[in-house]
């Protein structure tokens, strides 16, 4: 009979979703791993329970080292990326294309009032910009302008549960993301209406994204449909399939 050599390749399936789940560096060498689990890496279903339960425990202990006060770094118009980067988990052209004049912010869960908002009416409210760094997972970062109503006066307004533990996001691309509710009260996290780019140009999230700088870019979600606020864990697209939810700093 013919033995085959194993080699690092075979691990390779396992290994990259190790990597993922612990895309942050957050620590436990594959070794470790196997021990804590008592299973070998041949047992996915095992690793991949074990993963989620370590990353939904540091997503507490991020979540409380989280500090509200800390502001990300802002940059000057000078240094602005042009042409700001596209990301979507599809190609460019397929990015949707919404309406704004009949486009309505849909809200839902604990929050008092959850009539719908439209592209007018959010403007009323006071708005603000920043020059930030969007950082994406994929290895690239880029500085760009956003402008918009912080999160945190909008949230006010509808009388969201400010105690409650997350606020969800649902996009016009089936795209979907939740953060804490610290993370979504932060001075910088913005429900933003204007984006980098020229005017006209809506694939940057037209026409509201969530741009918190102190995240992740997959924790900002573009072409936002609905906002709700919870306390049962809402998950996400990417945080489904194995990211870090907490994601931030
Ligand atoms: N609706 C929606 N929002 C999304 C995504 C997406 O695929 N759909 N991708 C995320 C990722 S991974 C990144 S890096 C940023 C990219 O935003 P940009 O196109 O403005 O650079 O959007 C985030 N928000
Ligand atoms: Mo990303």
């Amino acid at each position: 009979m013919k033995t085959r050599k194993i080699s690092l390749q075979d691990f390779r399936p396992q290994l990259a979703r190790v990597e993922r789940r612990l895309f942050l560096k957050q620590s436990l060498s594959l070794g470790a791993l196997t021990m804590l689990s008592g299973c070998t890496l041949k047992d996915e279903d095992a690793v991949d329970r074990l993963l989620f339960a370590m990353s939904r425990f540091n997503d507490r202990v991020q979540a409380a080292l989280f500090d509200p006060e800390k502001l990300a770094p802002t940059y000057s118009e000078a240094e602005i990326t042009q042409p700001f980067p596209f990301n979507a988990f599809y190609e460019e052209p397929l990015a949707p294309v919404i309406d704004g004049d009949h486009y309505r912010l849909q809200l839902s869960g604990l929050i008092e009032n959850k009539s719908p908002w439209s592209l007018r009416e959010l403007r009323e409210l006071p708005q603000v910009s920043q020059i930030t760094r969007q950082v994406c997972v994929e290895g690239w970062s880029a500085i760009g302008k956003w402008g918009g109503v912080p999160l945190r006066t909008f949230l006010e307004r509808v009388g969201a549960d400010l105690t409650a533990r997350y606020v969800g996001f649902r996009c016009a691309d089936n795209y979907s993301t939740s953060i804490d509710m610290p993370s979504a009260l932060h001075a910088q996290t913005l429900l933003a209406l204007d984006f980098p780019g020229s005017q006209g140009e809506t694939k940057y999230g037209f026409p509201v994204k969530i741009r918190i700088p102190t995240k992740l870019g997959f924790k900002n979600p573009k072409f936002v449909t609905e906002i709700f606020v919870t306390n049962d864990y809402p998950g996400g697209y990417w945080e489904d399939k194995g990211y870090n939810w907490f994601s931030g700093s």
